[in-house]
């Protein structure tokens, strides 16, 4: 399998190194190529320094304006990727994810695998595998020119983002419109000019999960997506996204960034270029033993001393 993926600034520096550290420990060392533009060239040299054996492949697209315009524009690499990989099942995969296991085996019975939940946005775009073909490169190409045509167009743009529709986004809305989505049909199969394509949905909460969990076994990919941008970077919370549920998922996170840098201090990559891949590590991650129940511990500590604040006030009995 061929992992594809991609940077378009620093900001997500970390991430992408994160992701591929992911990928060459998990899965695999050959076949990674990222596609990157806008990033800072002593990034990437960085990236190439700790893994040789990666494909960094600058692009020039036009990459401009808001996230929502920006993120769609993945449609025009994984096109152009797919154009290009003909002897290799593909993996696209967006930077914010970490990759457990290997997903190959899931493209034996179908041309395209996306991943879908039963949840307000219900396709995710994160984790798409291909197997590429005439027939799957006339798919994406219509995938994109539908994404396009969205991007394009605000009245489209804002449907496709608006927190009242299923989409999420661009590309989502289009591949939704494209393929007729309804989310208790899992196999597709969309007509090209070249032949059909078959299309699987598999599900988000094993392929490509997007919610903080308990890590299992069972999860083969997790996409540090939305509200976990705001945790990872600045330790900033939220209700849909509290400390404790996320803190499994954070340790995770936390032990491969701090690997990538000890990799970079190894292969004394300047300083001025380390501090480039950034992110916020919360006091207690670095407590030596027993993470997890130290964490477990603090909270508890922390709820008993609420308690005895609010036990004058007769509030225990609500807690
Ligand atoms: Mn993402």
């Amino acid at each position: 399998m061929h992992f594809i993926t991609a940077s378009y600034s620093n900001s997500y520096a970390s991430m992408l190194a994160v992701c591929l550290q992911s990928i060459v420990d998990n899965v695999q060392k050959n076949n990674i190529t990222v596609y990157w533009q806008d990033t800072d060239d002593d990034i990437i040299c960085a990236l190439q320094q700790l893994w040789p054996y990666i494909s960094f492949v600058k692009t020039a697209y036009d990459i401009s304006g808001s996230s929502c315009k920006k993120i769609p524009m993945k449609m025009q690499l994984w096109t152009e990727a797919i154009e290009k990989a003909w002897n290799d099942s593909l993996c696209f995969i967006d930077n914010d994810t970490v990759i457990c296991q290997t997903p190959e085996s899931l493209l034996r019975d179908s041309d395209v695998i996306f991943t879908d939940k039963d949840e307000q946005f219900q396709i995710n775009t994160g984790v798409v595998l291909v197997n590429p073909s005439k027939t799957t490169i006339a798919f994406f190409q219509d995938w994109m020119q539908e994404t396009m045509r969205i991007v394009r167009d605000e009245r489209l743009l804002q449907q496709a983002v608006s927190p009242i529709n299923p989409y999420g986004a661009a590309d989502q809305m289009a591949l939704h419109r494209l393929l007729g989505y309804k989310k208790e049909k899992k196999i597709y199969s969309y007509h090209t000019t070249c032949g059909e394509v078959r299309l699987i949905a598999v599900p988000c909460s094993q392929y490509n999960q997007t919610n903080s969990v308990p890590l299992s076994p069972d999860i083969w990919i997790y996409h540090y997506k939305g509200g976990w941008r705001d945790i990872l970077f600045y330790g900033r919370h939220s209700p849909y996204r509290p400390a404790c549920e996320c803190w499994p998922m954070q340790i995770l996170y936390l032990n491969i960034y701090r690997k990538v840098l000890r990799a970079m201090r190894a292969h004394n990559v300047a300083e001025d270029t380390i501090k480039k891949f950034c992110i916020y590590t919360p006091h207690y991650y670095d407590m030596r033993h027993g993470k997890l129940r130290r964490f477990k511990l603090w909270k508890r500590l922390c709820s008993d001393k609420i308690k005895s604040f609010l036990a004058p006030m007769n509030f225990t009995t609500v807690l």
